[in-house]
């Protein structure tokens, strides 16, 4: 199955048109061609500096232009996201990332996110970051670091971005993404649903993903977290069946990439996201927190990986080394670093 970068929005909208039936087999048939369908590859979050965000984007909580009841935090201390990186490696997560509420990292903040990536890397963890917009320079320095993957999202369409967010454009998150990719980083970019946005929207996000110069190596699908206080508090429910539809055609267009059921998945339930997993969505956050919200409990993301066989991936089974073009390698269940499946086995 050759990779394509040339969608239009009429086919990716005629996907999500198909009967859900015959999208999650279509999925599911290049899922198995690029990946073991039992395995899950888990990603720890930490929110490394938290609040007072110059951005004005509606869903977050971290923005400066909301009245939501975070407190802001500086930037953490090296040793204290070491701790944490430990920790959630004990607890089987294979890549740290590490999140700031800045629109943009300054010289000086790069420095020191830098150590951050080379300790958390001695530990055997993939390191990745997102810090918001980048400069060439920024990203080569990262790389420089030893960092594995920077996160960037464009979340949503073209179109439907300015209802979202108004202090950055489109042409911005893209620029970013070239730097990642100019600098031989690996990309992590998605986007979430139930913002209000339309199925066209959706369509339009995915497009924009799988029209890449290469697809992003992991795709991120967000479900609105709503929080208080933030514009898209009330945003209207999305149908559930659309967000498995949206893991579904992501799957589709790019069939190489690691799909994350990324936020949200503490208000799903365990039937709806053993839906997206059979979409398509082969990694999630592990841990308490996402960055400023809980995530799914650990526990009970054991049960439910136990409940339907699935396998956590081990440290380095994986290589983003070759692209997009290949699949996860994958070991057997008996890791002693998986506690988190292995537990409840
Ligand atoms: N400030 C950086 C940036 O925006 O690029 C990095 C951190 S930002 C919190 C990372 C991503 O989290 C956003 O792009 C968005 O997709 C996601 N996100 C933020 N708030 C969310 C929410 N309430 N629900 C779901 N996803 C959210
Ligand atoms: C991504 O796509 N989702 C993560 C990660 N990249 C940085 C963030 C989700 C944030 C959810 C809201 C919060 O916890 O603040
Ligand atoms: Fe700031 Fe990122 Fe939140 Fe936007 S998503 S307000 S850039 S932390």
């Amino acid at each position: 199955m050759t990779i394509r970068h040339d969608w239009s929005r009429d086919e990716v909208a005629a996907l999500f048109e198909r009967p859900f039936n015959e999208l999650l087999f279509a999925a599911q048939q290049l899922h198995r061609t690029h990946h073991d369908p039992d395995a899950i590859q888990v990603s720890a979050l930490l929110s490394i500096k938290t609040g007072a965000c110059p951005e004005d984007c509606g869903y977050c909580p971290q923005s400066a232009h909301h009245d939501t009841t975070l407190e802001r935090e500086r930037l953490m201390a090296v040793d204290e996201v070491v701790e944490a990186a430990r920790q959630a490696h004990a607890a089987g997560a294979t890549r740290f990332c590490m999140g700031a509420a800045w629109r943009s990292p300054r010289d000086s903040d790069i420095e020191l996110v830098a150590s951050m990536v080379r300790e958390v890397k001695a530990l055997g963890m993939e390191t990745c970051l997102t810090l918001g917009m980048l400069s060439d320079a920024q990203a080569g320095a990262l790389r420089d670091a030893g960092l594995d993957y920077y996160n960037h999202n464009l979340d949503t369409s073209p179109e439907y971005y300015p209802e979202v967010i108004s202090t950055r454009d489109y042409a911005d998150r893209l620029q970013t993404l070239e730097a990642v990719r100019e600098a031989g980083l690996a990309v992590c970019c998605g986007g979430i649903v139930g913002m209000g946005e339309s199925r066209d929207d959706r369509a339009g996000l995915l497009q924009q993903l799988a029209n890449l110069p290469r697809h992003p190596e992991s795709v991120p699908i967000n479900h609105l977290v709503k929080v208080p206080g933030t514009p898209l508090a009330d945003a209207p429910d999305l149908d559930p069946f659309e967000l498995v539809r949206t893991v579904a055609v992501a799957r589709v267009l790019m069939p190489a990439s690691v799909v994350r059921l990324s936020a949200g998945r503490e208000q799903m339930s365990d039937e709806l996201q053993a839906l997206c997993f059979l979409a398509g969505a082969n990694s999630v956050f592990h841990g308490e927190r996402l960055l400023t919200t809980p995530n799914a409990a650990p526990d009970r993301d054991a049960a439910l990986f136990t409940r339907l066989g699935l396998r956590v991936q081990a440290d380095h089974e994986h290589d983003h080394s070759g692209g997009t073009d290949r699949g996860p390698v994958l070991y057997g269940n008996a890791c002693a670093s998986q506690p988190t499946a292995a537990d409840t086995a």
